[in-house]
């Protein structure tokens, strides 16, 4: 279908090099609202929330990661670094007691934007098994 062709031509794009919307958003081009920053990580509100609280925890640097399944040894610090950050954002939003941290990864599990994002979602009953 359109999504699944659109999916794929942004993942040939991104693994090319092209920026992403989350470039812009990084490089302050395009407003975000921001939960969560250190160095290596931004956390920002989802533009198209699926519940209460929907952040996305997104590495700065893409170095690659387009996507979970190009990760390689080198990546293994930031992947700690923003499952780590998908926790201060659970406890600075309230969600400590229940939240899900997602990654969808590739056409088929419906990512959409070629660029790591880890989904942090709660505030909300989450239902099992996810769509
Ligand atoms: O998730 C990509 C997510 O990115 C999707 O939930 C919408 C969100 N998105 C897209 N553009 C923006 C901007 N500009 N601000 C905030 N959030 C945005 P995926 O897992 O790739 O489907």
């Amino acid at each position: 279908n359109n999504e699944e062709a659109a999916a794929k031509a942004a993942a040939l794009d991104a693994d090319k090099g092209a920026p992403t919307i989350f470039d812009k958003i990084i490089n302050k081009e395009i407003p975000s609202n921001i939960v969560y920053e250190d160095e290596k990580v931004l956390a920002f509100r989802d533009i198209n929330p699926q519940a209460p609280v929907h952040v996305l925890v997104i590495p700065k640097s893409r170095d690659g990661l387009t996507e979970l399944g190009k990760a390689d040894p080198r990546h293994e610090e930031i992947l700690g670094q923003l499952l780590y950050a998908a926790k201060i954002v659970a406890e600075k939003e309230g969600i400590l007691d229940g939240f899900r941290v997602v990654i969808n990864n590739g056409a088929s599990a419906c990512q959409s934007v070629y660029h790591l994002h880890l989904h942090v979602l709660g505030g909300r009953q989450m239902k099992w098994p996810p769509g």
